[in-house]
């Protein structure tokens, strides 16, 4: 038994873990509630992927990870599900890539933000932007379209974990290189990323740093490789045949 109260011989025990982190973050006063609900989502999306990595997310992870590591500016935008999920591996892959992070919500207070801000330093983080709100991203209503100037405002590459598909657009419409982590392959999210990871938040921040971590000697030739050789179309499709059980 862990702190949860589940045996981890439960077959479900991964599973209950995750929603135990997220309801968790509820109490904390992380993840909004709303949060309850998209986890469910995508809890079952991941149930038909076979609660695995996908050879295709594989190599979604490792394009992700040459993109930010050929950025200028990227950032990874942090929101109450991913703050309540894998704290400890956002910050890992920001440290690997050196990104900076941001907490960006849909449902925005103040009292969430700097909750979440907090959380991010209890696991390593040292700097958190997106307390500074004087950015706007074009197209979208007021707190929403809130960022940081300094952060998602001038970023030129953005990692958005489950994302909400009107915010996606907008950000990838602005000419940010994004990558997008939703385990549901027909969202307007992952349709609209440059690099579209289907897999569970907390398999694919780890495998985007193992990743990072193989190709940090790399040259700009070969990142760009990496970039060049990865089709987002077909990863979609390869997720939606998985899920379809046409694998
Ligand atoms: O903390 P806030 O206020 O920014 O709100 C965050 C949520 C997630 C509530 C908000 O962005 C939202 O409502 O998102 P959606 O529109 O429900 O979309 C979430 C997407 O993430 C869905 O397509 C889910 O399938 C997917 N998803 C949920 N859990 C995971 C996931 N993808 C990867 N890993 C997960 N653990």
């Amino acid at each position: 038994m862990t702190d949860v109260d589940v045996p981890e011989s439960h077959p479900r025990y991964e599973s209950l873990l995750l929603r135990h982190r997220i309801e968790a973050g509820v109490e904390k006063g992380i993840t909004s509630e709303q949060g309850l609900i998209a986890q469910g989502r995508g809890e079952a999306f991941d149930y038909l992927l076979g609660e695995r990595t996908i050879p295709s997310a594989d190599a979604a992870e490792r394009a992700a990870a040459a993109h930010l590591l050929r950025a200028e500016r990227p950032v990874i935008s942090v929101n109450g599900n991913v703050a309540a999920l894998a704290p400890g591996e956002t910050v890992e892959l920001a440290e690997a890539t050196g990104a900076d992070l941001e907490v960006n919500l849909f449902n925005r207070t103040e009292e969430r933000m700097e909750h979440i801000a907090a959380h991010l330093r209890e696991h390593g983080a040292e700097e958190v932007l997106g307390l500074e709100a004087d950015g706007r991203v074009p197209g979208l209503d007021h707190e929403r379209a809130t960022v940081d100037a300094d952060g998602i405002g001038r970023a030129d590459v953005v990692v958005v974990p489950l994302e909400d598909g009107d915010r996606a657009e907008a950000l990838a419409e602005i000419g940010k290189t994004e990558i997008v982590v939703d385990l549901n392959p027909l969202s307007r999210s992952a349709r609209s990323a440059t690099v579209p990871v289907v897999d569970n938040i907390v398999r694919a921040l780890p495998n985007v740093t193992d990743h990072a971590r193989e190709l940090a000697d790399a040259d700009a030739a070969e990142l760009d490789a990496v970039v060049e050789a990865f089709d987002p179309e077909a990863a979609l499709a390869a997720a939606e045949a998985a899920i379809r059980g046409q694998r």
